[in-house]
């Protein structure tokens, strides 16, 4: 009969050559399987006698067991191996440090467009909004821009399909909210109870063909407006100081207003600012236009310009913002560069 001592010594070697649960079960079969070596010298029992049978059979079932025995100390160990290799895979090293998530923040400019809101809240000014793409009415037409204005022309403003356009200023959005808000007392301005005074800002973006250090295709705008039955230039003097002095943090800070010309204002003035200390100091900084708004934009919202007036200005929150913290270009502000929007968080 074969040397079972040499048949167990070769199971234990090529388990222990079993890398892998499906080698073992591989390397099972050779002994312990249907036609495994094992399994055919319990069949070759058959033909010896009783006694032979005894002693033979004794001594390949003690054989068998070391096999056996062999077999599962081996499925253990790679058993042993597979959870430590797992272990190690999905292993965390509590002493890294955490994983940075730099906090986020808000835009520059959107910062300067909440103080602007903050600032005019605070003097009664509602907050309009309105649509980016515009018809030519509320763009140009209801705001005095006569038909021929170097404005309406394709290199200044941007045209899309039926004669619809990106916003050039956020005037529209002023004229639609004084046109909703006559709407709504109607009733009362016929029978000469007269209307609450339209008192609203208008920020947002703006649309023009352009594109340098000071000019992007995109850029903001917030116009105010005051219209009642005695809103005078004196009105818009004080506001604006009072609104510029806020926003820059700076009590004498001092504005002059120099005379222009906008379809839709008369008198126009642009607004010049000066700082007293600072970087800045003695030089005039232009920040914005305004005026008494037009009799015929006036005309435009639905009322008697006899009887309403008021002024209007318009600013850049861009340009506020660059004077503010010091950019001098205003792509800056659009490139999407962390490492230069992260300055402001
Ligand atoms: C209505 C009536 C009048 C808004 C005004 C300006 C003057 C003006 C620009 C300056 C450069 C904006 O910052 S900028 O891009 N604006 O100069 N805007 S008066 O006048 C209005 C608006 C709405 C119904």
């Amino acid at each position: 009969m074969e040397d079972l001592d040499q048949l167990v010594a070769q199971a234990r070697a090529n388990f222990a050559q079993s890398a892998t649960p499906a080698d073992l079960e591989d390397a099972k079969a050779v002994f312990l399987g249907k036609s495994g070596r094992l399994t055919a010298l319990m069949k070759g029992l058959g033909s010896l006698s009783a006694d032979e049978k005894k002693t033979h059979g004794a001594a390949i079932n003690l054989a068998k067991q070391a096999v056996e025995e062999a077999l599962q100390l081996r499925r253990q160990a790679l058993a042993d191996a597979e959870l430590e290799r797992q272990l190690r895979s999905e292993a965390i090293d509590v002493s890294l440090p955490g994983r940075q998530h730099s906090p986020g923040g808000l835009h520059p400019v959107s910062m300067t467009l909440e103080r602007i809101e903050a600032i005019f809240g605070s003097m009664g000014f509602e907050v309009a909004d309105g649509p980016e793409i515009e018809t030519d009415w509320f763009n140009f037409t209801a705001l005095n821009t006569p038909a021929d204005h170097p404005a309406r022309s394709m290199h200044d403003t941007f045209y899309v399909e039926g004669g619809h356009l990106l916003r050039t200023h956020t005037s529209p959005m002023q004229i639609r909210h004084a046109v909703q808000h006559v709407k709504r007392h109607r009733a009362n301005i016929d029978a000469g109870r007269g209307m609450p005074e339209i008192r609203v800002i208008a920020p947002g973006r703006t649309y023009r063909v352009d594109s340098d250090a000071t000019h992007s295709p995109m850029f903001h705008q917030c116009e105010g407006l005051w219209i009642g039955e005695n809103v005078s230039f004196k009105d818009l003097k004080v506001v604006f100081t009072d609104f510029c002095r806020s926003f820059f943090e700076s009590g004498d800070l001092v504005l002059r207003f120099r005379p222009s010309f906008f379809p839709f204002t008369e008198p126009s003035a642009e607004i010049d600012i000066q700082f007293a200390s600072g970087p800045l100091a003695g030089r005039w900084l232009e920040v914005a236009g305004s005026g008494q708004v037009h009799p015929n934009v006036v005309r435009n919202m639905g009322l008697d310009p006899e009887r309403y007036i008021g002024f209007a200005f318009g600013m850049g929150p861009d340009r506020l913002t660059m004077l503010r913290y010091g950019v001098n270009d205003l792509r800056l502000f659009f490139d999407g560069d962390i490492r230069f929007l992260a300055q402001f968080r």
